[in-house]
């Protein structure tokens, strides 16, 4: 079956768009302090540094996550109707989601729509999935979930708006509060978000998860700086920038930076930044919730928690969310 190909499917423009990538890197390096937006490390060689964190022995959160899916994916889908339309915001490559898809199964999924921002991995992970599912309708969606999401179901099929690995993190509480009430627009009366959210623990395991022994996290961080030397001819020494992260405890989020590791300055787009030795470019936010704060986001956005399941060391939890009326 052809995916419909909207103005904003795969193909069309929205995620490989220079413009908004170069508005936003200049922006962010004009900012005191210097700050980038995490969305930006997914282009195809990010998208693949992103799949190789997830299998780092120190990155628990995807074992985590899988693990819960895996032992209560029968439970999960039972609370999600008969036909059931799957929307997945950020999908990456859609590991734990052919879980709930296998477990739906042609009689119950009615049609898989993944969006991302990363096209080329996109249309790979929609061909993969194809093959592997060949009873499944998929509609990829190229494009920046911040900014577009599909529309509402039409057939009468309730939406479920799947949205794992924590991505939600990736935003300040009130971004955080505005994207879930625009899934929960999208999920309507009759549909339900399945959320999940990294927890926090002790400081030491999140340390390692975001300091990986093999330097993956660090090439995954400076691949916004390769990106702007490739994209907009920045001339970023990538030896010149320390990553760094770390947990902050009173914000309850990791945050990643690249620190300066000396007094230079920087071209991008014929625009010059200069650094001070050990200044940073704060690259990205991981929030890290327990069950009462992100029970409170979601009712923030109208969203009642009708239930969590969470993986036996209480890393991690998926959570299932019904707009209220
Ligand atoms: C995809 C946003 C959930 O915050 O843990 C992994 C991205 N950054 N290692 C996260 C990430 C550094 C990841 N999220």
């Amino acid at each position: 079956m052809t995916p419909p190909e909207g103005p904003h499917g795969s193909g069309g423009p929205g995620a490989h768009a220079v413009a908004p990538f170069r508005e936003d890197m200049l922006r962010g390096l004009a900012a005191t302090p210097k700050r980038l937006s995490p969305k930006y490390f997914y282009d195809q060689a990010g998208a693949l540094l992103f799949d190789a964190i997830c299998d780092l022995p120190e990155y628990y959160p995807t074992r985590a996550e899988l693990s819960i899916v895996e032992a209560h994916v029968h439970e999960l889908t039972a609370q999600l109707g008969d036909r059931v339309r799957v929307v997945e915001p950020g999908a990456g490559s859609g590991t734990k989601v052919r879980l709930l898809l296998k477990e739906l199964g042609p009689e119950r999924c009615t049609e898989y729509l993944p969006v991302d921002i990363a096209g080329e991995h996109l249309a790979e992970t929609a061909r993969q999935l194809r093959v592997e599912l060949p009873w499944l309708r998929v509609a990829p969606f190229a494009g920046d979930f911040t900014v577009h999401l599909p529309e509402a179901a039409t057939d009468g099929a309730r939406t479920l708006v799947y949205f794992p690995g924590s991505t939600l993190g990736n935003f300040e509480p009130a971004d955080a509060e505005r994207l879930l009430v625009r899934f929960g627009r999208l999920a309507g009366a009759d549909g339900a978000v399945l959320l999940g959210v990294d927890l926090k623990k002790d400081p030491r395991l999140l340390h390692a998860a975001y300091n990986d022994a093999q330097g993956v996290t660090a090439a995954f961080n400076r691949n916004v700086l390769v990106r702007m030397n490739r994209e907009l001819g920045a001339d970023f020494d990538l030896d010149a920038f320390a990553h760094y992260a770390f947990f902050e405890p009173r914000l309850g989020r990791v945050e990643m930076h690249l620190v300066s590791l000396r007094r230079q300055t920087v071209r991008v787009a014929g625009h010059p930044f200069d650094f001070e030795l050990g200044e940073s470019i704060h690259t990205e936010c991981s929030y890290k919730y327990d069950l009462r704060s992100i029970e409170r986001l979601a009712e923030s956005a109208k969203l009642a928690l009708s239930k969590a399941w969470l993986d036996e060391d209480h890393h991690f939890a998926v959570l299932l969310l019904r707009p209220t009326p």
